[in-house]
């Protein structure tokens, strides 16, 4: 969630925003005594505690302006999904399934293959049905004027997951809400394990995201802020991985190549994650001690990996949109003001909870 792309209706005031920009939880890194491996700089991270979830955002106008829903049974629900290519998508899909068939209500589900123009044309098919409800999870910032078009058409569109350009669709108005975690955060979270990880020294190979998409802009900038108060890390390289542990592992097979003196990866899922650890095996290196792996999303091959050593942390991103989707749609029905952003509180997967943690993961 990005301060820039927060836009402030009608006369809220943009400094009551700035709670969002990452700094949350109780214990932040820069009190921490400093640590540092062999002859490194100091890296207050490297001891810090993980900051946990940010404050809720405070200050975050309601949804005045978007396409009213009178509705509140009968309706029919839309869901437009970007991609079923990993288990964090199929888990989010099929809590989106449960709830509505828990509460009687059909679902039509389309899946964009992770393709960005049949993204587009599953909602222009989806807005020509007419559905009461749009729920969209959107491959990139970039599909803002489909997202406009539905709220011209007189839809209540719900994003999940992942945002679009606010300048093209605003929230409260184009769009009722997006409902999302806090990707700067985690990204900062990431780097507080990523420095734990290494004590605070690091040439570090970064895995993005898909370009454009709004956990791969705001990972990225959480975690490359977070690392400038230790000078002993660096991103060495960062390339596009399009969240996936194929691409992810091609990647990093050519980036370790390119990068031998590299000691780190931070991938911004597990999906690639996992892909990058093939890859460092591919090369006879050993993940967890030569290469330090730090993720995120928590998927169950992901804390599979951090209770086998071979990952040292993820940070959770949860796909269970289902209750909390479901439930926001029904109070914008009842009239009740819903917030333009909703924040998710997620977990962290270490060392000390993986093996537990693994059945009750998707
Ligand atoms: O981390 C990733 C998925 O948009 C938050 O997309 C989501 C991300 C999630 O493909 O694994």
């Amino acid at each position: 969630m990005d301060l820039k792309k927060i836009a402030p209706l009608a006369g809220v005031a943009v400094v009551s925003l700035s709670l969002l920009a990452g700094c949350g939880g109780s214990s932040g890194g820069s009190s921490a005594p400093a640590a540092g491996g062999s002859g490194g700089a100091a890296c207050p991270l490297a001891t810090a505690a993980d900051p946990g979830n940010s404050e809720a955002p405070s200050g975050v106008p309601t949804a005045d302006k978007a396409p009213k829903l009178t509705k509140t049974s009968g309706l029919t629900v839309a869901f437009s999904q970007n991609a079923s290519n990993n288990p964090w998508r199929l888990a989010e899909t099929a809590s989106m399934q449960e709830e509505a068939s828990k509460q009687g209500i059909k679902l039509t589900v389309t899946d964009a293959n992770n393709d960005q123009s049949k993204q587009i044309s599953d909602i222009k098919g989806l807005i020509a049905q007419k559905p009461d409800v749009l729920f969209i999870a959107p491959i990139t910032e970039q599909i803002a004027n489909v997202v406009k078009d539905a709220g011209a058409a007189g839809i209540p569109v719900f994003l999940l997951d992942r945002d679009v350009d606010h300048n093209v669709a605003k929230p409260g108005q184009d769009f009722v809400t997006v409902i999302q975690s806090d990707f700067i955060q985690e990204g900062k979270r990431a780097a507080v394990q990523m420095a734990a990880a290494t004590g605070g020294n690091a040439k570090i190979i970064e895995l993005e995201g898909t370009t454009g998409a709004s956990p791969a802009i705001d990972r990225k900038k959480g975690f490359d802020d977070a690392i400038k108060e230790c000078s002993g890390m660096q991103v060495v390289v960062s390339q596009d991985g399009d969240f996936t542990r194929a691409k992810g592992q091609s990647v990093a097979e050519t980036l370790l190549q390119s990068h031998p003196d590299a000691t780190a990866i931070y991938a911004h899922n597990d999906e690639m994650a996992l892909g990058a650890i093939a890859a460092v095996k591919a090369i006879g290196k050993v993940p967890g001690q030569d290469i330090k792996v730090v993720s995120i999303d928590g998927e169950k091959d992901g804390i599979k990996a951090v209770a086998a050593g071979e990952l040292y942390a993820t940070v959770e991103c949860s796909p269970r949109f289902g209750p909390l989707a479901f439930s926001t749609m029904a109070d914008y029905a009842g009239g009740k003001p819903v917030p333009t952003l909703i924040v998710n509180k997620d977990q962290l997967f270490t060392k000390d909870n993986a093996a537990a943690s693994v059945d009750a993961a998707y």
